[in-house]
């Protein structure tokens, strides 16, 4: 198998990984003007709030929803309606999570509820809210899903510390209340606030959703880069263990059908994590820049002859043979250096082009030399 073919699986993989990441469906409710769309579009990629197709499921709720973005968002007003209106979103919302509940369809399943209150437009605190959010939760106790306060435009912070204190003096049947600045915020000039909270969000969702949404979460959302890292390791241990948890167990090294699939499928996981597009160059390039010229034969005898003498130590590939313990630090610093490739290509340090032009073959070897050195150390 030669590097080509490699990454020719990769995309395929990713491809499929991407196809059947489960929905993400949430629920954001406040008044107009609080700052749902600029929340949405700056914790999703891809300005979803803006770009994503709108359409009325009632009078007042819209759903949003993009092809090929695991992610479906229903955006309510409905508080600056009449006291009857406000009865009437509340049992539509009740009917839209029981509809998905029944359906038996992760796809459908509502997994989480936003109730927004803007923190820099209120003068006090509007107490029909909170009684609505609790009016809200004591009628649906048969399908609960989670409810999360999020304060928006939350400047001053201690304006919305006060309000985070004051909804938390409520005891409602909620998870948090959180306060989030989505966007930095300027004052004539004269002082510059800047965004915070979302990160935040993030992790408390993240808390929130089943295991099955996780992968979806950290794909669709770019405020934590964190956190994306945080998930990605989770994966490479993951693969890691799956393949070579017993550590002892010799691998022939030439037996691509152990080797190769493990680490084709860790490096497509973390690509979904991070959101990013990636064409078969762009994996070409940088599995040749880890194991040798572009079209060679992974994991041949002198590919991994060659990987096993920059790890201090490994000592010599006896008969053929590998140990699990190595193939284990191998595929590890193979995983995270593609994470710290992913990392300067989110945060625009490095262009995909440049990593498939070859540009970048030199720095991305000697990442992978340092990763084996470090993972040999952490044995
Ligand atoms: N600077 C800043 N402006 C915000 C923020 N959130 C909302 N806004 C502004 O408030 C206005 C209403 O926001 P929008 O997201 O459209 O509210 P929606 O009606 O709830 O969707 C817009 O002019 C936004 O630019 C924020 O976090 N920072
Ligand atoms: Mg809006």
């Amino acid at each position: 198998m030669n590097t080509n073919e490699v990454a020719k699986q990769c995309i395929e993989l990713i491809g499929e990984k991407l196809k059947n990441l489960k929905k993400l469906n949430i629920i954001v409710i406040g008044k107009s003007g609080v700052g749902k769309s600029t929340l949405i579009n700056s914790l999703f990629r891809g300005n979803f709030a803006e770009t994503g197709l709108g359409r009325p499921v009632t009078n007042e709720i819209r759903k949003i929803e993009k092809k090929d973005y695991p992610m479906v968002i229903y955006d309510t007003p409905g508080f600056e309606l009449s006291k009857g209106q406000q009865n009437k979103v509340k049992d539509e919302i009740i009917s839209l999570i029981r509809k998905g509940a029944m359906s038996n369809d992760v796809n459908k399943a509502i997994n989480c509820i936003w109730y927004c209150i803007n923190v820099g437009g209120n003068r006090t605190f509007d107490e029909t809210e909170t009684a609505w959010i609790r009016e809200l939760t004591e009628s649906n106790k048969d399908t609960p899903v989670p409810v999360i306060v999020v304060l928006t435009q939350a400047c001053p912070k201690s304006k919305a510390l006060e309000m985070k204190a004051l909804v938390e003096k409520e005891n409602l049947d909620i998870v948090k209340v959180v306060p989030v600045l989505a966007q930095d915020m300027d004052f004539d000039g004269e002082y510059v606030a800047k965004s915070y909270g979302l990160d935040n969000l993030i992790n408390i969702m993240s808390e929130t959703l089943p295991n099955e949404l996780q992968d979806t979460l950290q794909n669709v959302q770019k405020a934590s880069l964190e956190a994306k890292k945080k998930y990605a390791q989770t994966a490479i241990a993951t693969a890691v263990a799956a393949a070579f948890g017993e550590g002892f167990t010799p691998v022939p090294f030439a037996d691509a059908a152990l080797l190769v699939p493990t680490q084709v499928g860790m490096i497509a996981t973390i690509t979904v994590i991070f959101g990013l597009d990636v064409n078969k160059s762009f994996i070409t390039s940088f599995v040749s820049s880890v194991v040798g010229s572009a079209g060679a034969t992974i994991l041949g005898r002198t590919i991994v002859s060659n990987i096993i003498k920059l790890i201090p130590g490994a000592g010599s590939i006896a008969g053929g043979l590998i140990s699990g313990a190595t193939a284990g630090i191998i595929t590890t610093a193979l995983g995270e250096t593609y994470i710290k490739i992913m990392e300067m290509v989110y945060k625009g340090e490095m262009k995909a082009e440049d990593i498939y032009s070859g540009k970048k073959e030199k720095l991305i070897s000697k990442i992978f030399k340092e990763q084996l050195k470090k993972e040999r150390h952490n044995k």
